[in-house]
Parts: structure tokens; C-alpha cells; sequence
């Protein structure tokens, strides 16, 4: 049987990056062997592939183009670093999957649903989550974490508060469909409050 294979969803600074690193260094300590990656990237080619994504530029990227380069960059993921860990007994925590696309791509692009179901299957392999962590705020409140850090917003990041009320829109119908493998908690608590969240619901879920 394969390892848990854990996500963590949500906007712009929701704090899944913290979360990923809170939960790694519980299970290191804990003694769990698992590994740590992110989407898109994860690999040397699909690593570039996000800097083709995340770069801002002057060509307009249409939805669709972007829906398969972010397509591309799982399917080399999924088959060289998910698949082998989890059926080698690694768990993986992953920095967004497929939900993103059903987000991003499908809600606020406005790509068809049934489309975006397809590829994410083709990209993934026939993998999916066994747990994932949507940490929710708004926009608003994300855009001011992410201004904090320094570094200019990315392409994505450069989106207007619509584009990612949308996302977060997406991402809450996908809590409606999937309410056994999503599970939602406030961002707007402390990275350790959250975290407390993370651990318990891991340690009833999964006896981490
Ligand atoms: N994308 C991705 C798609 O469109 N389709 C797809 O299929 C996929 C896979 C990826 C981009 O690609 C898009 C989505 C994204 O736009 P990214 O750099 O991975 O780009 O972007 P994010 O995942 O959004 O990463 P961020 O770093 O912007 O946000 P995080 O990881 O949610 O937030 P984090 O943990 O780095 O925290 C941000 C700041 O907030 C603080 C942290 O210290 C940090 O300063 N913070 C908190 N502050 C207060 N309270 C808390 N609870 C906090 N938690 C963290």
C-alpha cells in the first residue's frame, strides 16, 4: 500500500508554505519518512517550467496555454518524484496539486470543469490526495502577507482581487464536492493555531 500523499490549497499567503514546513519538521522529529515538495516544480524540468509561468512578461498568456504548461510540469512530477516515493513507503507533502488547476485554470480562467478533470487525471497518473489542507483567507488579507516579503508580485500574484476572490470561490466549491478529503481551516489564526489544526486532523486521519 502507498504512503500518505498529503496536499496543502488555498490563495496567495494563506500560509501553506509555513504549514508544509511545520508539518515536515513534526514528522522528522516523529521519526516518519516523507518528502517535501511543490507544484508547479519539483524537478529540474518542471522547476523551469514554473519560472516560464510565474515570470511576468509582455506576451499575453492565454488560459489555455497556461492550463498546459501547469498540466505538463505534474506529469513529470507525479512520475518522477510522488509516485516513487509513496510506493517506495515515503509519504509526500506537496505545496498545492491538483485543486489548484480546478481553481486557477477552471474557476476563475473559466476553463471547462470536465476538461480541467481530464488533464489533471492525465498529469497525475491516476494519483490523488489522501488528505488536503485548504487554508482559507481573503484576498485581501493574502495580498498583505505577500506584500511583506520583498520580491515583486509574481504573474500570477499580479492578478486583480477578483481574479483571486474567484479562486477562493473555486477552491470552496471543491470543499462542497470533495468534503471527505478537504479539510478547510480559518488562516486567519496564528501559523500556530493553524498548525494545531494540521496536527490533530493528521493524527485522527492518518495516526501521525
Ligand atoms: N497555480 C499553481 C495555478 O494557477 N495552477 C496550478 O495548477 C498550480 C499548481 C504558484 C502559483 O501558481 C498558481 C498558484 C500560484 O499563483 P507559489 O509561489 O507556489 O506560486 O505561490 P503560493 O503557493 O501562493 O505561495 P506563497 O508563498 O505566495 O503563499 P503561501 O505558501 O500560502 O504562504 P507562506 O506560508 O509563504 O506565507 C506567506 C507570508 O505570510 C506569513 C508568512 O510568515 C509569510 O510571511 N504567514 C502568516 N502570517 C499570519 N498568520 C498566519 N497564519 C501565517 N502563515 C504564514
Amino acid at each position: 500500500m502507498n504512503a500518505p500523499f498529503v496536499t496543502f490549497e488555498g490563495i496567495e499567503g494563506s500560509g501553506k508554505t509555513t504549514q508544509v514546513r511545520l508539518l515536515s519538521d513534526y514528522l522528522t522529529v516523529k521519526g516518519i519518512s516523507h518528502r517535501v515538495t511543490r507544484e508547479p516544480g519539483g524537478t529540474p524540468l518542471a522547476d523551469e517550467i514554473r519560472s516560464l509561468l510565474l515570470s511576468r512578461r509582455e506576451e499575453f498568456v492565454f488560459p489555455e496555454t497556461e492550463l498546459l504548461l501547469y498540466e505538463a510540469a505534474r506529469a513529470q512530477h507525479v512520475r518522477s518524484v510522488i509516485l516513487p516515493a509513496l510506493s517506495s513507503g515515503q509519504a509526500v507533502l506537496c505545496d498545492r496539486f491538483y485543486d489548484a488547476t480546478s481553481a486557477y485554470q477552471g474557476h476563475s480562467r473559466n476553463i471547462d470543469g470536465a476538461r480541467i478533470e481530464w488533464l489533471n487525471d492525465l498529469a497525475s497518473a491516476g494519483v490523488s490526495p489522501d488528505l488536503t489542507f485548504l487554508i482559507d483567507i481573503s484576498p485581501a488579507e493574502g495580498f498583505v502577507r505577500i506584500s511583506g516579503r520583498g520580491s515583486g508580485p509574481d504573474r500570477i500574484e499580479s492578478e486583480s482581487v477578483e481574479f483571486h476572490a474567484k479562486v477562493r470561490e473555486g477552491y470552496l466549491r471543491l470543499l462542497e464536492r470533495h468534503p471527505g478529503r478537504i479539510v478547510p481551516i480559518d488562516g486567519t489564526l496564528s501559523a500556530d493555531d493553524v498548525f494545531r489544526r494540521v496536527r490533530e486532523t493528521v493524527s485522527a486521519r492518518l495516526g501521525w
